[in-house]
């Protein structure tokens, strides 16, 4: 199984993903999950868009009141063939935004881990947020037009500010989640500590779903 996941996920963010096997900080003896086959034939779809199904916890009654940390977030949806969201594109980022929920995981993290030391990753704040489910880089975070971070206005510090770490001295703020006008700011994208339990969208995964097909032709998926 294991070798048969290395040739899958082959490729130049495979340090991505063994990283997120090994960081202490996020797993803590927990690991990535691989999909399950008979939980992704049974995945429940609420809404399409652009052909790919979505998920979304708090529609789901056995998921409804359920806030989870990010990896278990990850988890839930990679066992049933799906992962976090990720919004690469702005139509993609606004059929997930007009949700009324308070916040919400993306898939969206910080590569500060191993297998992140590149030079193209520099500064980390800037070019090192990437879509952990599309193993796809984020344009750079001072990007303003390419990404919706919260950008700041009166007391309010443009996102990602990393702020438990540099003002409370917690934990880094590693993960992308939508918050729904939390800090009166609009919705829009924040860094936050990925300990943090939150309301999350699980995405279709092409590999994940062809992964599983191929293993399991039998399976109606
Ligand atoms: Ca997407
Ligand atoms: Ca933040």
């Amino acid at each position: 199984m294991k070798m048969m996941w290395e040739v899958i996920l082959t490729g130049v963010f495979v340090g991505f993903v063994h990283g997120q096997f090994h960081n202490p900080q996020v797993v803590v003896g927990r690991i990535l999950e691989p999909p399950v086959p008979t939980l992704c034939a049974q995945r429940i779809i609420h809404e399409r868009f652009k052909g790919k199904g979505y998920f979304f916890s708090w529609k789901d009654p056995h998921t409804a009141n359920l806030e989870v940390d990010w990896l278990d977030g990850r988890n839930y949806c990679r066992q049933r063939c799906m992962d976090l969201v990720s919004l690469e594109t702005n139509s993609e980022n606004e059929f997930i935004k007009k949700r009324k929920v308070k916040y919400i995981w993306t898939s969206g993290r910080l590569c500060d881990f191993k297998g992140c030391d590149r030079p193209d990753l520099k500064p980390l704040p800037i070019n090192g947020w990437f879509w952990t489910a599309e193993l796809k880089k984020l344009a750079p975070s001072n990007n303003r037009v390419q990404n919706d971070w919260m950008v700041g206005a009166g007391i309010q510090i443009p996102q990602p500010d990393n702020r438990e770490a540099m003002q409370q001295n917690g934990p880094n703020e590693n993960c992308l989640a939508i918050l729904n006008n939390f800090y009166n700011d609009g919705v829009n994208w924040h860094d936050v500590a990925c300990h943090h339990r939150k309301p999350f969208v699980c995405e279709e995964s092409e590999p994940l779903l062809n992964y599983v097909r191929f293993t399991n032709p039998n399976l109606n998926i």
